[in-house]
């Protein structure tokens, strides 16, 4: 199989970190897409464009990081990251649907910064800056919830990917004033497919030229912004 990948996309680090989790590792050959480019090659393999996509060994490709992951745990018959029983079910897809919007919000802002400078919305940095202030209020209140402390779930890799993106937008600081939310991450964050996969720094994203390849990317020879 293989996954394609922007080496600073959330959607894609969540991928990754579940092919790590599962010990697929073997199996799925990574590679760097280029996207956000006009004309780029990537746009043959996925019309979309977009990552993270997966073509299957039978040679069908695959959208969306949730159903990816729901497709790589299920491989093994053995699924690790279904949902657990009963109104426990709910409570896990409510909040990873929580993680993911923040992941949403987090993804436009990282959009925005990485255009030139006189190309950039004042109005649409400070929606997504105060929309992450909001939401590191409310994660700091949920990270108590049994499904962010039990056994590794998407809810829990889904919102470690959001607030990873540190790394990417200097302005998203979300530290200060929540320490039981740091000390969630920086806990998970030694854990090897999180430290395996942790996102370029945003010096590094920002001023990559565009169609140099990313040195120490796995199938590099082609860059991308997120
Ligand atoms: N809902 C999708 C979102 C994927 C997505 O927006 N990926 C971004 C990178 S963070 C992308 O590929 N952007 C390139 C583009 O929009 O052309 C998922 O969960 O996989």
């Amino acid at each position: 199989m293989k996954l394609y990948i922007t080496p600073g996309s959330p959607y894609a680090r969540i991928a990754r970190i579940v092919i790590l989790e599962k010990g697929l590792g073997g199996r799925v050959e990574i590679i760097a897409a280029q996207t956000r480019l006009a004309d780029s090659p990537y746009y043959r393999i996925n019309p979309s464009g977009r990552v993270p996509y997966l073509i299957r060994d039978d040679g069908v490709g695959l959208e969306e990081s949730a159903v990816i992951c729901a497709y790589l745990d299920h491989l093994d018959g053995k699924p690790a990251f279904g949902l657990p029983a009963g109104e426990q079910a709910w409570e896990a897809r409510r909040l990873e649907s929580l993680a993911r919007s923040m992941v949403d919000g987090l993804a436009v802002w990282s959009r925005e910064i990485a255009r030139p400078q006189d190309e950039r919305s004042p109005t649409i940095l400070q929606h997504e800056a105060h929309r992450s202030r909001r939401m590191a209020d409310l994660w700091d209140v949920e990270i108590d919830h049994p499904v962010m402390r039990g056994a590794l779930n998407l809810a829990q890799i889904t919102l470690a990917c959001g607030l990873g993106l540190e790394a990417r937008i200097p302005d998203f600081r979300w530290r200060p004033g929540h320490p039981k939310l740091c000390d969630w991450f920086d806990r998970l964050a030694v854990r090897p497919s999180f430290a395996a996969t942790a996102p370029p720094s945003a010096s590094l994203a920002t001023d990559a030229p565009r169609n140099k390849g990313l040195q120490g990317t796995p199938g590099s020879g082609a860059s991308s912004r997120s």
